[in-house]
C-alpha cells in the first residue's frame, strides 16, 4: 500500500501531475493498493483550471457534463451555480475532490518532473524531479494535460518592456487591478475573447491586437435551475453511460442532415434558434458541417451576419468577420459578450494581420508602423498545444531514445495512449485520441479506466511490460491523419495542427473518429486481447533465472 509522500524512492507508480487526470488516477490506482508518488508544479491541483485564473474565464462544456461521472454520490452532492461554469467554481470542485476523497496527501507539490529514462534491464523508469529527487517506479503516467504550456510569441524588445506582462495561462492567484490602465490584450482564440469582455470593463482603455480573426458563439450563460439540475440528477446514471459513445463525449442535439438538403430560409431559421440556444449547438445543426465546405459556407455566412449587426462600425465589424478558414476547424470560441465589447467607447481593434507587432519598446509596442502605450500587455497567445509539456520532460524509453527525437515528424501513439519503445509509459489523453476534440472529463476518465484497468490485467498474468508494437502505432498514426483528412480540419492553421508554434510539425494532433467511436476501438483492443500490446516478463527476474 501507499506510504507517506516524499518516503519513498521506489514505487509501482509516477504520477506527473495533479489535474482531474492525476487526481482521478491517484483515487483508481490508490483503491488497487498501488504505492505512487504523484508530482504537480503547481502548489495546487486543478491543472489547467489552477493556471487559467484570467478575468473571465469559464468552460465551454455545460457543467452537469463537465463533471466527473465516476462516484454517483459526488455527482449527486455537487452544485453548480451556473450552465457554464467559471474557472473559480471548477477549482472549487477540483479542491472538493481531492479532500473528499482524501487526495493531496498523496500529492508532492512545487515539484516539476524534468527526466524519466527507461532502464531496460530492471524494467523500471528512473524519474528526477527539479527538487533533485530520484525516484524509480514501475509505470510512469504523464496526467500533464493537452494545453499546459503557456506560450509567449518571440518578439522583439519583449525584455525591454517596462509595464507589467501577464499570460492568460499563467495568471496570477491574487486579484489584478486594471482599473485606470491603459491594457493591450494581444489573441483573439478562446481565452482572448473569454477576457476582453471583462477587462474592457475594468481599464480606462483596452486595444485588441488580432492576428486571425475567430468565429464565437455566446454561450448564452445562465443560473443553474433547480428544475434542470435535477433532471440531470434524476437520470445522471443513464446520462453518463449515453455521452460516452456520442461524437464528443457530451449530451448535444445533433441534426442528423446535410445542411444543403433544406432550403436557405430552413437553414436560417436552425441557425437562429442555435445561436439563442447558445454554446456550440450551432457546430450541430447539421451533420456535415465539418466536411463538407459549401455547407460549412453557409454557417460561417450565418455567424458573420451576426458579428455585422451586433459592431457598430462596419470597419471593425469586416475586421472581426473570420474568412480564411472553415468554421470550427479553429476551436469555436463561446462568449459572452464578446462582439458587443467592440462598441465600446474604450475599446480599440487593431489588424495585425499583414504585418506582424514590430517590436515591443519601455512603454508599449509598434505595429503598423504606430507606437502605442500601455501600463499592462495581456498575451492570450495560446500554448504549445499535446506535445509542448511531454517534451518539457527529458523523457527516454528503450536505447536512451528521446521522445522528442522518436516524434520529429510528429507525435506517433498507439491510440494516443502509448508509444513503441517506452514500455510501461502511458499518457493521459495523448495526442492521438480525442481529447481536445471532445469532453475532457469524458475522455480522461475513460483513459485513467484503461491505464489503471491495463495495469490490474498485467497484475493478473504476471506480466510486468506493456508497449504497444511498431505495426500497431503505425497504423494508428496513419489511422488519426487519414481520419482528419477527410473533414475540414487540416484547413485551418490551428494549434491542433501545430501550427502556432513555429518549427512545429504541420499535422492532426487529436484523432477526430469521434469520442464513442474511439471508445469503441479501445473496448474492442481489450476484448481481443489487448490487440496492438505486447506483454513482457520482468527482464530482471528473467536475466536471474538464466
Ligand atoms: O489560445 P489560441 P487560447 N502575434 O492558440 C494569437 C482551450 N480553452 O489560449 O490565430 C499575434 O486558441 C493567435 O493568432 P492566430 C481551447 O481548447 C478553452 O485562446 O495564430 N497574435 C490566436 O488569436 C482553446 O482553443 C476555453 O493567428 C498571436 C491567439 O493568439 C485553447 O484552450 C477557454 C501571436 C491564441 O489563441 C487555447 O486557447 C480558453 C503573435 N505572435 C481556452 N501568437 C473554454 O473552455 C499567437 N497569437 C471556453
Amino acid at each position: 500500500m501507499s506510504q507517506d509522500k516524499g518516503s519513498q524512492n521506489s514505487v509501482d507508480v509516477v504520477i506527473v501531475g495533479a489535474g482531474f487526470s492525476g487526481l482521478y488516477l491517484i483515487h483508481r490506482l490508490r483503491n488497487e493498493g498501488y504505492s505512487l508518488r504523484v508530482f504537480e508544479r503547481g502548489d495546487g491541483v486543478g491543472g489547467t483550471w489552477y493556471w487559467n485564473r484570467y478575468p473571465g474565464a469559464r468552460c465551454d462544456v455545460e457543467s452537469m457534463q463537465y463533471s466527473y461521472s465516476f462516484d454517483e454520490q459526488l455527482q449527486q452532492d455537487w452544485h453548480w451555480p451556473e450552465k457554464f461554469s467559471a474557472q473559480p467554481d471548477i477549482l472549487e470542485y477540483a479542491n472538493h475532490v481531492a479532500d473528499r476523497f482524501d487526495l493531496r496527501k498523496e500529492i508532492e507539490f512545487e515539484t516539476a518532473v524534468t527526466a524519466a529514462n527507461f532502464d531496460e534491464a530492471a524494467g523500471r523508469w528512473r524519474v528526477e524531479t527539479d527538487k533533485g529527487e530520484k525516484v524509480s517506479a514501475r509505470f510512469f503516467i504523464m496526467a500533464t494535460g493537452c494545453i499546459s504550456t503557456a506560450q509567449i510569441p518571440d518578439i522583439a524588445g519583449l525584455s525591454s518592456y517596462q509595464g507589467n506582462t501577464y499570460h492568460t495561462g499563467k495568471w496570477p492567484h491574487e486579484k489584478v487591478d486594471f482599473t485606470g490602465q491603459r491594457i493591450a490584450v494581444i489573441g483573439t482564440g478562446s481565452s482572448g475573447i473569454q477576457a476582453i469582455p471583462v477587462l474592457a470593463e475594468e481599464a480606462a482603455h483596452l486595444t485588441v491586437f488580432q492576428r486571425t480573426a475567430n468565429y464565437s458563439l455566446p454561450a448564452q450563460n445562465m443560473t443553474m435551475t433547480p428544475e434542470y439540475e435535477g433532471e440531470w440528477k434524476d437520470d445522471y446514471r443513464a446520462r453518463r453511460m449515453e455521452m460516452r459513445y456520442t461524437p464528443q463525449g457530451s449530451l448535444k442535439d445533433l441534426n442528423d442532415e446535410p445542411a444543403l438538403a433544406v432550403s436557405e430560409d430552413r437553414r436560417r431559421e436552425v441557425y437562429t434558434e442555435r445561436w439563442a440556444t447558445g454554446g456550440a449547438t450551432l457546430l450541430g445543426a447539421f451533420n456535415n458541417l465539418l466536411i463538407d465546405q459549401e455547407s460549412n459556407d453557409t454557417a460561417a455566412a450565418f455567424v458573420r451576419q451576426q458579428i455585422r449587426k451586433t459592431v457598430k462600425d462596419p470597419a471593425t465589424a469586416e475586421l472581426l468577420c473570420p474568412k480564411d478558414h472553415p468554421i470550427g476547424t479553429k476551436r469555436i470560441c463561446i462568449d459572452s459578450g464578446y462582439y458587443q465589447t467592440f462598441n465600446r467607447d474604450n475599446v480599440e481593434l487593431v489588424d495585425i494581420k499583414k504585418s506582424p507587432i514590430e517590436r515591443i519598446t519601455a512603454t508599449g509596442l509598434i505595429a503598423n508602423g504606430r507606437a502605442f502605450e500601455f501600463d499592462s500587455i495581456v498575451f492570450a497567445t495560446g500554448f504549445d498545444a499535446m506535445t509542448g509539456t511531454l517534451f518539457n520532460v527529458d523523457i527516454r524509453g528503450r536505447g536512451d531514445q528521446a521522445l522528442k527525437d522518436k516524434w520529429y515528424a510528429g507525435p506517433r501513439t498507439y491510440l494516443g495512449l502509448m508509444s513503441e519503445a517506452f514500455p510501461n509509459m502511458f499518457m493521459i489523453t495523448g495526442p492521438g485520441s480525442p481529447s481536445v476534440k471532445g469532453n475532457m472529463l469524458n475522455s480522461l476518465e475513460q483513459h485513467v479506466d484503461f491505464v489503471t484497468d491495463s495495469i490490474l490485467h498485467m497484475r493478473e498474468r504476471g506480466f510486468a511490460l506493456m508497449e504497444p508494437t511498431r505495426e500497431a502505432e503505425d497504423d494508428w498514426v496513419d489511422h488519426v491523419q487519414e481520419t482528419a483528412n477527410r473533414t475540414l480540419f487540416p484547413r485551418a492553421n490551428s494549434w491542433y495542427m501545430g501550427a502556432n508554434i513555429p518549427g512545429k510539425p504541420r499535422l492532426f494532433m487529436p484523432y477526430i473518429g469521434g469520442v464513442g467511436r474511439y471508445r469503441q476501438i479501445c473496448e474492442e483492443k481489450v476484448e481481443s486481447g489487448y490487440e496492438g500490446f505486447r506483454f513482457d516478463a520482468d527482464p530482471a527476474q528473467a536475466a536471474a533465472a538464466e
